[in-house]
């Protein structure tokens, strides 16, 4: 069986728990371009939001004609710390899951044949770990999978058997199909073709002349019900980061630098496991604030899980305190710029 799971609202739902008082309120994410001062693109809303019309995508000034006044947060997107929670969901699913491929920032699918009752778990533990509510789709096939969460968001679990997927998906109209997108749905409804099934009534050498043979055998196979049950390849990692919170707010470089030793060996284990060699560390600060700060430094020569790296983090907090005077709450460390320990570049 297969899994698939998505963060409902994801950067929203983060920027909710980092302002108490967004409670109630319509809040967007936006991605100001600097042109103007509403100059730029939704990146996200949540679903109070939704229901007044706002969407991913959409102008900033659209969506503040639509959003109710004094009712509504409009926050600037936070990249970097919201890259950081996604690692730690990452790092609780790929201990709950043997075979994972994360698809996005804010989705997995993995393949387990206790599929049904992990999903559950990992529900429980990212709530209780994170706060944060997604939903979990559960299926034969990678695409019912998908497609089952779509349909439980959010905030949901769906598990269906075979023939309950069939349906599913048989009747979906081809829009709704993850990779059917705005130019083949056009091309389809021109042939006749609404829902699913009314794929298999097309002949597949039709199929294949007008989107080419992995395409038309692909929407051919959709029609007949056979179903993708592989998880694609997961595309190359670029960075690996680990998280955590302090057992107390702190400014004490010795705290500070225990909790990123703990984090430093998690993060090592996969850089061991994964044959890696690095050449930029760096170590996130988050402050009491709940804002994410940097610092990070690369090296010429690409270093080695093994090797000692204690001097160059006490520098890197040490900075990070000269210049900050907040407590922290969080701290973090990532590696990057990878190479294969061959010592070939595996970021083309
Ligand atoms: P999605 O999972 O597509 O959306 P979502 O998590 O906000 O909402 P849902 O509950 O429906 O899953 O995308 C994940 C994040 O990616 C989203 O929170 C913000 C970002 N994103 C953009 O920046 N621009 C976009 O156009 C979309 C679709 C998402
Ligand atoms: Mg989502
Ligand atoms: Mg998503």
């Amino acid at each position: 069986m297969f899994l698939h799971l998505d963060m409902d609202y994801f950067f929203a739902q983060i920027e909710e728990k980092r302002h108490p008082e967004a409670e109630g309120l319509v809040v967007v994410i936006c991605v100001f371009s600097g042109r103007t001062k509403d100059s730029g693109a939704v990146s996200t809303v949540n679903y109070e939001g939704r229901e007044y019309g706002i969407k991913s995508g959409m102008p900033i000034i659209n969506a503040k004609r639509l959003a109710p006044v004094g009712k509504s947060l409009f926050l600037p997107i936070d990249k970097e710390y919201y890259g950081a929670i996604s690692a730690q969901i990452n790092f609780l699913i790929r201990q709950e899951c043997k075979k994972v491929v994360q698809s996005s920032i804010d989705e997995w699918n993995a393949e387990d044949d206790l599929a049904p009752k992990k999903a559950e778990v990992l529900k429980n533990k990212i709530k209780k770990e994170l706060d944060l509510n997604c939903t979990i789709g559960v299926a034969p096939s990678v695409l019912g999978a998908k497609m089952a969460a779509a349909l439980a968001k959010p905030d949901g679990l769906k598990t269906i058997d075979a023939s309950e997927e069939r349906k599913m998906i048989d009747e979906s109209i081809v829009e709704k199909v993850p990779g059917i997108g705005p130019k083949t749905n056009q091309a389809l409804q021109s042939l006749g073709v609404k829902q699913v099934k009314d794929l298999a009534k097309i002949d597949p050498i039709k199929l294949i002349e007008i989107f080419g043979r992995k395409s038309g055998t692909h929407l051919h196979n959709l029609g007949i019900g056979e179903y993708e049950r592989e998880l694609g390849p997961e595309k190359e990692q670029e960075e690996v980061s680990r998280i955590g919170t302090l057992s107390h707010e702190t400014r004490d470089p010795q705290l500070i630098l225990s909790k990123i030793d703990e984090l430093e060996k998690e993060a090592k284990d996969w850089l061991m496991e994964m044959k890696k060699s690095y050449k930029s560390l760096s170590i996130i600060f988050i402050t009491q604030d709940l804002k994410t700060h940097t610092k990070s430094m690369s090296f010429h020569n690409p270093k080695m899980w093994s090797q000692d790296i204690t001097n160059e983090e006490k520098e890197l907090v040490a900075a990070f305190l000269k210049e900050n005077p907040a407590n922290l709450r969080r701290v973090g460390i990532r590696f990057g710029g990878f190479l294969d320990r061959g010592g070939q570049t595996t970021l083309f």
